[in-house]
């Protein structure tokens, strides 16, 4: 693409909290988190959740989300202390980018925020602390990733009171981020679900995270410390494979969400089981 400039990081300078002018998502019903790798949308009636590409456009920043069903794309550029959100012509082929320099009027302005809406923060707290983490930045897709980096990054991120050990508060919370970003990501599937009915799914799986831990610890935890280090997640693959159907039979399985949860929580437990 010429004059493209490709980078895989958002710009810092985007980075934060951003809504309309009082900032109160009760007034404002929007709102958007910019992080490293990602976003976090909420509107009236749909919450957004995507970990993007990005690349440099004429000044603006391209956000750029694949998923199986859907392509996301938005173009950031900001103005002062206020964020322009454009987005591309309905059937864009990807290529034109005449819409940068002639489709103001669509545009949605956003202005900087000091503070995270406590309303958003006590909602998708764990997503927006994921976001705000380097674990994206350090597991991307790419071939290219340096596994262990991925792994400590993952591994930091759960160890919220930094002594190495993964206790069962910080494995709760763990799941509990999964869970909700496993959430908001399978629904954008296409058919457009309520975010109510989104946010419904994650809070009716939070009350079988401690079983799932509990699981997880009786059968990884080789020393009986009540706790989980590095060493002993990445182990034993086979045991922590068992230990999740094991959890998944006997806990969740009523759940409709859950064992797709789990199916897709297996690959991240697989990059932390394989350390060698
Ligand atoms: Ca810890
Ligand atoms: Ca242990």
């Amino acid at each position: 693409m010429p004059g493209a400039l490709l980078s895989d990081k958002i710009p810092k300078e985007l980075e934060g909290f951003w809504s309309g002018n009082s900032c109160k998502f009760s007034l404002e019903k929007y709102a958007l988190y910019i992080g490293k790798g990602g976003y976090l949308y909420e509107g009236e009636d749909n919450v957004e959740f995507n970990f993007v590409n990005v690349s440099n456009k004429n000044k603006w920043s391209h956000f750029n989300s694949k998923s199986e069903f859907n392509s996301y794309h938005y173009f950031y550029k900001l103005d002062g202390d206020k964020l322009i959100e454009r987005y591309p012509p309905e059937e864009w082929d990807g290529k034109d980018l005449s819409f940068l320099s002639n489709q103001e009027s669509q545009d949605t302005i956003y202005f900087r925020c000091k503070d995270k809406d406590p309303l958003i923060e006590s909602k998708y707290g764990e997503a927006l602390s994921l976001l705000s983490s380097s674990v994206v930045t350090n597991c991307g897709s790419n071939s290219n990733t340096d596994r262990r980096k991925c792994i400590n990054e993952v591994f930091r991120f759960l160890d919220v009171n930094r002594d190495s050990e993964l206790h069962s508060a910080e494995i709760n919370r763990g799941l509990r981020t999964f869970s909700l970003i496993t959430i908001l990501m399978s629904q954008n599937s296409g058919k457009n679900e309520d975010k109510d009915v989104t946010f419904g799914v994650y809070l009716a799986t939070v009350p079988f995270m401690p079983l799932l831990t509990q699981t997880l610890m009786a059968n990884i935890d080789y020393n009986g410390s009540k706790s989980l280090s590095l060493e002993e997640i990445s182990q034993d693959r086979t045991d922590l494979f068992s230990a999740i159907l094991l959890a998944r039979e006997g806990v969740v399985n009523d759940l409709k969400s859950v064992p797709r949860l789990l199916q897709n929580l297996a690959p991240l437990l697989q990059g932390l089981s394989g350390l060698n």
